[in-house]
């Protein structure tokens, strides 16, 4: 297996808007973010990904870029960005970008050339069509509610958004736009960043304009998904794009890829190809049958299975990335157990899991301190653009209590109510009012706090990330999963991890109910971390433990 930096990294997402504020706007900010570059190195981690940070309008929280070249005034300058960027490097930390070229902002550039000069040469940089019988092109839905078309009366014609309103489909097939991507990922390389995660990069590639099938649309509703999830010219993008960018430099690259599949992972991902180095694998983050807008209990039996599929079968020419949480989804411990009494134990097992398997663990802020969702009142504390315009069309359909309901399952809001950092007003977030409502319970559950709390999920995680980047085995080392036979030992998860003469042993309860211990290990061992104090000859409910086989 080949060795490279970012497979020993412990990578850490940032939500910038929602970090740190550094001047009392409610809005965190790249001086927040530096001013926590010490609270980051104290955690122990060394790769960040920063959430877009790109000038916008924010109809989607930056995911909606202006101008790939400018940063967001609200975040700072761009002086601000290279002053963080050279001290996370001398602190040795790697910094990467979120990389969204899928669609811009109808306020780039690019797009109002498009519009306004349709024989121009932004003219094919996006995906126009003329509308059949004075409707949509096609019945194509949008991630975000309703048709993913708008109609601009200026070319008489319809452009393709597959999420809100105000972000454009780029039209990947026109290589003009293409070269245009490519020198904006360089002018960053050349900056020095170290990489880039991929915004929904798995739909670059549309394969026409047939309508989508409605039994193909799956439980989300996503009509067309067929014609752009993994489209037909997306491994020549790919490769295209690392010849002509990311593959002279050595950078990172992170897709997000939902609805994968081990076979298209291992595409994307097999060194031998050349496309990604990673991608964010979606698969695992709802039970079977579920999605995010249900509310229901998250059984972690149903993780072991996916993880055991992929530790064994993945192979040594790919490389994963484990995450349990990002800016997009409610807080794991929400939604495994949402039962307070828990809480630290369960983050603590997650932790456990997430670094000391094979793969690169990127933890997303506030997961460190175990933090989970938000007691939102109602739509009206809502932001995100997803969430309003869905809670909108379930009130057409069903009591608006009900639309509500499933709006407070699945939310992305949950992951991006403000840090809370110690226990003062807005628990230290902002001197102002946040733009999002804090979680209750920060003046409980806080960094400060948790930083003096040596029984913390907070110390739980730095003890295990030194321990991850100490020790080669919890990288590199093969994957031997055991006691996987008896039913007895259904609710437990226990594996070696093994290199060069060095083991290591993870035992794991993925229940919330006490179950046998396993026989224990034989010959001589150390216990290097665990979430219970004392040792007992059952498994404690979310019991996790590693040892050292000496
Ligand atoms: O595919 C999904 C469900 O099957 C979605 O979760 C999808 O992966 C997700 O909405 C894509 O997210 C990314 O792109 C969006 C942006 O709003 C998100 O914040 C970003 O992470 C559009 O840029
Ligand atoms: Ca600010």
């Amino acid at each position: 297996m080949t060795r490279k930096w970012w497979k020993e990294a412990v990578a850490y997402q940032i939500y910038p808007r929602s970090f740190a504020d550094s001047n009392g706007d409610g809005v965190g900010d790249l001086r927040g973010i530096r001013e926590k570059l010490p609270y980051l190195k104290e955690l122990g981690v060394n790769l960040l990904w920063l959430s877009p940070v790109y000038d916008s309008p924010n109809d989607d929280n930056g995911y909606d870029i202006r101008d790939y070249r400018k940063i967001m005034a609200e975040f700072g300058t761009m002086e601000d960005f290279d002053a963080l960027l050279a001290e996370a490097h001398a602190n040795g930390m790697k910094l990467i970008m979120d990389l969204v070229v899928n669609h811009t902002s109808d306020e780039h550039p690019w797009f109002q050339s498009s519009l306004r000069d349709p024989d121009g040469p932004c003219r094919d940089y996006y995906i126009w069509h003329k509308g059949r019988d004075g409707k949509e092109p096609n019945n194509w839905v949008s991630f975000f509610s309703g048709p993913a078309w708008n109609y601009y009366p200026e070319r008489d014609e319809w452009a393709l958004h597959l999420f809100s309103k105000k972000q454009m489909d780029l039209n990947w097939d026109n290589p003009a736009l293409r070269r245009e991507v490519y020198d904006m990922i360089d002018w960053w390389l050349a900056k020095g960043v170290d990489g880039f995660r991929m915004d929904v990069i798995n739909l670059i590639s549309k394969d026409g304009l047939a309508d989508g099938s409605e039994a193909l649309a799956g439980a989300i509703g996503l009509r067309g998904i067929e014609h752009y999830f993994y489209g037909p010219r997306l491994h020549e993008y790919l490769a295209e794009m690392r010849r002509e960018s990311f593959g002279r430099y050595d950078a990172v690259t992170v897709g997000e890829t939902a609805g994968l599949g081990m076979q298209m992972s291992k595409m994307l991902t097999a060194e031998s190809r050349a496309e990604l180095d990673m991608v964010f694998n979606f698969d695992a983050l709802e039970n079977p049958g579920k999605t995010r807008f249900d509310d229901y209990r998250y059984d972690l039996r149903y993780l072991k299975k996916y993880l055991l599929d992929w530790q064994q079968n993945y192979g040594d020419n790919c490389w994963m990335s484990l995450f349990f949480e990002n800016h997009d989804n409610p807080r794991m411990v929400s939604k495994v157990n949402p039962d307070p009494a828990v809480r630290a134990p369960l983050a603590k097992l997650l932790a456990t899991l997430q670094l000391t398997l094979k793969g690169t663990p990127f933890i997303y802020q506030g997961q460190e301190l175990g933090l989970a969702n938000v007691d939102f009142a109602s739509i009206n504390e809502i932001n995100d653009v997803e969430s309003r315009n869905l809670y909108q069309e379930l009130c057409g359909k069903m009591p608006s209590e009900e639309a509500w309901k499933r709006i407070l399952a699945g939310t992305r809001d949950h992951a991006r109510a403000p840090m809370p950092w110690n226990a003062g007003p807005n628990g230290g977030f902002t001197a102002g009012t946040p733009w999002l409502r804090m979680a209750d319970g920060w003046q409980t559950c806080n960094a400060a706090d948790e930083m003096r709390d040596p029984d913390s999920v907070f110390h739980y995680y730095k003890k295990l990330i030194a321990l991850r980047r100490e020790n080669p085995a919890l990288v590199y080392g093969a994957f031997r999963p055991v006691f996987l036979k008896t039913k007895r030992h259904a609710d437990v998860f226990c594996y070696f991890r093994v290199l060069d003469g060095r083991k290591f042993y993870v035992e794991c309860n993925l229940t919330a109910h006490q179950t046998p211990r396993p026989a224990p290990l034989s010959g001589a061992q150390a216990k290097r971390i665990g979430n219970y104090a004392e040792e007992a000859p059952v498994l404690r409910p979310y019991e996790a433990n590693v040892y050292e086989v000496l």
